[in-house]
């Protein structure tokens, strides 16, 4: 009988990753009980909260934005969580309730947010999609590589400053069907930004498919060319993740300028919205499948309870924690107000910036001069 092919005597991609079956790589010996039971709950939270809100969603129809759940995609943003500092940043695509959570900014913002109520992350009027938390350095935006180049741009200003803080971008493989991103690769490559990219490649763009959008589907065999360090992982391992992303962020830390860490993982729920959109017909069942059996949360269980580190008390007592803050969470958001109409142009624009101000101020005029004629090429 042929045995199934490990993760690890495979190349990984999304085309030869069903062959593995069961994941068998997890190696849980690497990390003490503690990080490992803190890893499972960050998943589980995401995970209950996720089906939380995908389950009020309709018919209520109380929250006033569009939402990609990323339920699959546990083991990135639990492993991130524990990793990442308050004096990082942290940038995030469309698909930004994981990125959120790993940045430790207050869900119950999150859920008023999703609201549109006052007391959301940015006063209700950002969504889901575009929710930032400027006081714990998150921001998320869904123009498609958007907020990769951005976070070149803080990873460059922290680079200025001579800091010890990163920049992180948090994105999926459709982020690199755009031009921005290669840009921002290649200038965190040239100038050797302290900016670690975390590329959750789950194959599908919408219902797009990344092997009919380019020739392969290793990003970083490609980014490795603009000088970024590149290292792929099995994205549902989340000791695997964890180890690698504590590696690369040391590195990018400690001056060795800008890596990559492409996860291959999957999202269970549609693309858009807690309806389903597998009507579609753009993944076989047998691919959804593979992925449910090789769910983030359940890899590590197994391993916690067969090591004899989780009981069933144990677990029952976490989902009841869970179950009460995400309770909570609900309440606040229904409980307050809708922001009054009057204050848009406050929120998203400001005449003053005494930073900028303070850097023109300190610029030498004398090569300024206001009555030069305007030069002009011809016959402009
Ligand atoms: C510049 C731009 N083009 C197109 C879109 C429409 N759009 C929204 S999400 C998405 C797919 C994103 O796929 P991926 O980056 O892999 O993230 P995933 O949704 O799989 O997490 C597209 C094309 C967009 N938001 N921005
Ligand atoms: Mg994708």
């Amino acid at each position: 009988m042929a045995t199934e092919p490990a993760v690890k005597s495979i190349q990984l991609s999304h085309r030869t990753i069903t062959l593995i079956g069961r994941y068998q790589e997890m190696e849980i010996d690497l990390l003490d009980r503690q990080t490992l039971l803190f890893l499972f709950r960050q998943m589980l939270r995401l995970r209950r909260m996720e089906e939380a809100l995908m389950q009020e969603y309709h018919p209520a129809d109380e929250m006033r934005c569009p939402m990609h759940f990323c339920i699959g995609q546990e083991a990135v943003p639990a492993a991130l969580s524990l990793l990442v500092e308050p004096e990082d940043y942290l940038f995030s695509h469309h698909r930004s309730h994981g990125y959120y959570f790993a940045k430790g900014s207050p869900l119950r913002e999150l859920f008023a947010e999703v609201y549109g109520k006052e007391t959301g992350a940015n006063g209700g009027k950002a969504g889901s999609q575009d929710i930032s938390h400027h006081a714990s350095r998150f921001y998320s935006g869904a123009i498609l590589s958007g907020a990769v180049s951005i976070a070149v741009g803080a990873a460059f200003g922290l680079q200025i400053r001579k800091s010890r803080n990163i920049s992180i971008a948090g994105f999926g493989e459709g982020a690199t069907d755009e031009g921005a991103f290669w840009e921002a690769a290649n200038y965190a490559g040239l100038r050797r930004l302290p900016i670690l990219f975390v590329c959750e490649n789950n194959r599908y763009a919408t219902y797009s498919d990344q092997l009919k959008r380019q020739p392969n589907d290793n990003i970083c065999e490609r980014v490795v060319t603009f000088g970024v360090r590149t290292r792929r992982i099995f994205g549902n391992d989340v000791v695997k993740a964890y180890l690698t992303l504590r590696e690369e962020m040391a590195r990018v830390r400690g001056g060795e300028g800008p890596g990559l860490v492409e996860a291959y993982t999957y999202r269970w729920n549609s693309h858009v919205g807690p309806e389903d959109d597998n009507v579609n017909n753009y993944r076989p069942a047998s691919e959804i499948q593979f992925w449910k059996e090789n769910c983030p949360i359940r890899l590590l269980q197994e391993k916690l309870e067969a090591a004899g580190y989780l009981d069933s008390q144990t677990l029952g007592r976490m989902e009841r924690e869970i179950a009460a803050e995400i309770a909570a969470n609900f309440q606040f958001a229904k409980e307050s107000p809708f922001p009054s109409a009057g204050d848009w142009r406050a929120m998203n624009w400001d005449d003053s910036s005494p930073l900028a101000d303070r850097l023109l101020g300190a610029q030498s005029r004398s090569e300024f001069d206001q009555s030069q004629p305007e030069a002009r090429l011809e016959p402009y």
